[in-house]
């Protein structure tokens, strides 16, 4: 296994086709807390009572609470070097697509055009009733809120644990993770799928798979190079100097 940053910048110059999974690890350094780890949100929080659609119809209050909480921490915080890096990379790169599981919307913050959020965007919203979405920055949505359409509750935008993913999205994620020449895996955990799985997709496409993250993960094994160490240092340098 590789750990130096000189031949992945080198196979970044000869690529045309590069794919680039994102996790919370890639706003960590923004002061957005990710979901695992020893100061993860699913450390305090359940992640059933929270991000399920049982725990929505169970208690939406205690949901609103959550996603209220975390609107606010967000709204306040800005992109870092990491999704700065990675808006330049697309710059240089011809087929260029950023998979993030994300809900931040800092990689679109920082400038970066092809985005596909698979988890979808926190400030996004959807009525329960007629199925009206609309994006909306309040940091407080209040403990109900409705949709001024129809009246239905709104719910968060994003994709809960057992909910299926946007389908349009999901297949371009796939198809894109199938036919790139390399695929960078930064800031994940590599535990949720069907997220996780796009490393193999793009592995048995015959990409070569790069990870940069603070540890190994479950998909370490796959990787062709692990770059261990910080996303909003390792990416500026990575980016720094090409094409
Ligand atoms: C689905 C909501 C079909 C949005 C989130 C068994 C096998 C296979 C699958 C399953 C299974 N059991 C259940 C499932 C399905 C389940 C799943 O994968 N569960 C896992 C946990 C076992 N998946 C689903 O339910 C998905 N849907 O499969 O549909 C279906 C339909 C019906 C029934 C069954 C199946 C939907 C998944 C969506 C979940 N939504 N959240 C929100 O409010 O945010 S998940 C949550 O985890 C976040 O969205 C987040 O994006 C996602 C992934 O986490 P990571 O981004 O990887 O973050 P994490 O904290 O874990 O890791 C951070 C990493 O960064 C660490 O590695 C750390 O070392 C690193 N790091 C930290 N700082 C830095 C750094 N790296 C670099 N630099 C730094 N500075
Ligand atoms: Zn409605």
């Amino acid at each position: 296994m590789e750990t130096s940053i000189q031949p992945l910048r080198e196979a970044l110059r000869n690529a045309q086709r590069v794919v680039v999974l994102t996790g919370a690890g890639v706003s960590a350094e923004s002061g957005i807390p990710t979901f695992r780890g020893a100061e993860g949100l699913w450390k305090t929080y359940q992640a059933k009572d929270l991000a399920t659609p049982e725990a929505f119809v169970r208690d939406p209050e205690l949901v609103w609470e959550f996603y209220n909480w975390r609107r606010a921490l967000i709204g306040q915080k800005t992109c870092n070097p990491a999704h700065t890096a990675l808006a330049q990379l697309e710059n240089i790169i011809s087929e260029f697509t950023l998979i993030t599981q994300n809900v931040d919307g800092l990689h679109l913050l920082a400038g970066s055009r092809r985005v596909l959020e698979l988890h979808g965007n926190i400030w996004r919203v959807r009525c329960t009733r007629c199925g009206r979405e609309t994006m909306d920055r309040s940091p407080d949505m209040g403990k109900r809120p409705t949709c001024t359409v129809c009246g239905g509750l709104l719910r968060p935008g994003v994709v809960w644990f057992g909910e299926s993913l946007d389908p349009h999205i999901l297949h371009q994620a796939v198809e894109a993770a199938r036919s790139c020449q390399i695929m960078l895996v930064v800031g994940t955990s590599s535990v949720v799928q069907p997220a996780a799985s796009l490393a193999f997709t793009a592995k048995s496409g015959g990409a070569m798979l790069a990870e940069i993250n603070l540890e190994q993960t479950p998909n370490s094994d796959l990787m062709d190079r692990v770059l261990l160490g910080k996303a909003g240092e390792i990416l500026p340098r990575l980016v720094e100097g090409l094409p």
